[in-house]
């Protein structure tokens, strides 16, 4: 995971010797000039875009880090590696810094709570469904999948597959059925249970993306969710800003799910997304079974990038 970016950052490698003109006790310079200090962070801005971060983002990230390095030289003694990882961690977290979400605590705040997912298709909405509702239900709620995806073929099946895998209701309707329809029978149906939470699943296609969006729209209308989560694939790059700017604009996105992170060696997309929407990523998925989900933190992606 995030390896290429770790390795392009030059993050993953033993400490190099310190620059020459150090000496014992005093402070040691990063590199010894700023023609240095641009071609350091040049390099580092052409390997943030080889990774999937967005142009502006990585321009914001160059220019915060030029200053922070620059600063550095004179109050930081250690050597250039250690310095770097300091710089570019603070770097991030003050460009991808977003208030967190905890979804089990809203969801306990009101019952039913209820969540539509949305996203393109194959982003991995019904996966994380059926990993969310294994969640809730270990939590001790009552969960309801509405399977409202009735457009594609074998939706409806895939989703009742695994809400009789994991033990929990699908409330689905036939196939080409409307979508609003079901997710109104599913919240009305957990109406009746206390700590009860819906999960909505989408259609991530239909005949373009117009109709997609206004179905999003009816959908929405119909079940008033209390939050909407987007699903982007991790190997979509830098198209996820597209994606949750084309979602944002139609429904409005209260946060993400990235899926895929498992194969996913560039790390960047997380950074931009963070950076250019400032809405938080909820959950991380890591593989295809339902415990391959982990709530995402910058501290944890740091970690993984930086550790
Ligand atoms: N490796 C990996 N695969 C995942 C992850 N999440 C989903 N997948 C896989 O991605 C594929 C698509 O996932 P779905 O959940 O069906 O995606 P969807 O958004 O519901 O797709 P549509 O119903 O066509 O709109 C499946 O093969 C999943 O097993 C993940 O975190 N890691
Ligand atoms: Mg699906």
């Amino acid at each position: 995971m995030f390896e290429k970016l770790k390795e392009k950052l030059g993050l993953g490698k033993k400490e190099e010797p310190a620059p020459t003109g150090s000496e014992r006790g005093t402070s040691i310079n990063v590199v010894a000039s700023s023609k240095d200090f641009d071609d350091l962070v040049g390099n580092l801005k052409i390997s943030l875009i080889e990774a999937d971060v967005a142009l502006p983002v990585a321009d914001r990230i160059s220019s915060v880090l030029l200053k922070k390095l620059e600063e550095k030289t004179i109050r930081l003694k250690g050597d250039r590696s250690a310095v770097l990882k300091e710089a570019v961690g603070s770097t991030i977290r003050e460009i991808a810094t977003v208030q967190p979400l905890d979804l089990v605590e809203m969801a306990s705040k009101k019952s039913p709570f209820v969540i539509m997912f949305v996203g393109m298709n194959g982003t991995g909405k019904t996966t994380s469904i059926a990993k969310l509702a294994e969640l809730f239900k270990s939590k001790g709620f009552y969960v309801v999948i509405a399977a409202a995806d009735t457009f594609r073929a074998g939706a409806i099946e895939q989703i009742a597959l695994h809400g009789e895998r994991i033990g929990v209701r699908v409330v689905k309707h036939q196939a080409g059925g409307d979508p609003a329809a079901v997710t109104f029978d599913a919240v009305k149906h957990a109406s009746r249970v206390d700590k009860s939470v819906v999960l909505i699943d989408t259609a991530g296609r239909m005949q373009n993306n117009k109709n997609l969006l206004e179905e999003m729209k009816k959908i929405k209308r119909i079940s008033n969710p209390d939050l909407i989560i987007l699903t982007l694939d991790a190997l979509s790059g830098t198209d996820v800003l597209n994606q949750a700017k084309l979602f944002d604009e139609a429904v409005g996105i209260g946060g993400y799910i990235i899926t895929k992170i498992d194969a996913d060696a560039k790390g960047g997309s997380i950074i931009s997304l963070l950076a250019e929407t400032k809405k938080p990523i909820l959950f991380v998925g890591t593989g295809q079974t339902y415990s391959d989900i982990i709530p995402f933190s910058l501290d944890w992606y740091l970690g993984r990038l930086l550790g």
